[in-house]
């Protein structure tokens, strides 16, 4: 069997899996692949009026949705009026997995949200602050053309440092670095052999569960 994949240590209780998802990344494509055939992509209002550039979806209980209302959690699709797909074992499992491989045993992800970034997507540095219980984990997952994963502090305005990330690799933040400002560079030209000209990620979260 092969060699378990070393761990890096990004900052307190944040951890690189480099390559985590990449030997089974075939089987991460198709099960999204199949949940947005029931919700699919779409681009997303945020409450200012303007529109993302990044398209979203979602599984399990609770689905991240922004509007002009603001920013929530949904246990109802707003495209379909449905709930939103199951999460699919495999995913749930490997996210567990991840988490667990970081040092937080006990993951379990009630909401993953998948972002799809096509050339020029990018996401402006926020917090991930909708989720009920901050001692959770957010485990994310890279498929497809690389980025650079802009990282910052707990304030606004603390220096933001640079990180790139590649196909297959599992980002695990928990702990203090789970509040962290963060955001992704825009998404330059490219073409991944699975992917083509798209990066997509996977984060899973506890959203309304506690952990
Ligand atoms: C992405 N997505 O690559 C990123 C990966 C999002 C989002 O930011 O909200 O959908 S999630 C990275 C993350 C999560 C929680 C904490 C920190 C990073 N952090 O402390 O830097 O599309
Ligand atoms: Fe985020």
């Amino acid at each position: 069997p092969p060699e378990p994949l070393p761990a890096e240590i990004l900052d307190d209780g944040a951890l690189l899996l480099r390559g985590f998802a990449t030997a089974q990344a075939g089987q991460w494509i198709a099960e999204v692949q199949a949940l947005q055939a029931a919700s699919p992509f779409r681009i997303m209002q945020v409450p200012g009026g303007k529109s993302m550039s990044v398209a979203v979806t979602s599984c399990g209980d609770w689905g991240w949705i922004s509007d002009a209302g603001g920013y929530r959690y949904s246990a109802v699709d707003p495209l379909t009026r449905q709930p939103w797909p199951a999460m699919p074992a495999f995913l749930a499992g490997q996210a567990r997995a991840a988490a667990h491989a970081a040092g937080y045993a006990g993951f379990a992800p009630d909401a993953c949200l998948v972002n799809r970034y096509r050339p020029g997507a990018r996401m402006g540095l926020h917090r991930d602050q909708d989720e009920a219980d901050f001692a959770a984990p957010i485990v994310s997952v890279s498929l497809g053309l690389g980025c650079t994963f802009l990282w910052g502090g707990l304030r606004r305005q603390d220096p933001v440092r640079r990180l790139a990330l590649a196909h297959g690799d599992v980002v695990v933040w928990g702990g203090p670095t789970r509040l962290a400002y963060h955001g992704v560079g825009p998404l330059r030209d490219g073409l991944h052999p699975l992917l083509g000209s798209e990066r997509w990620n996977l984060t899973f979260r506890m959203a309304k569960a506690r952990y």
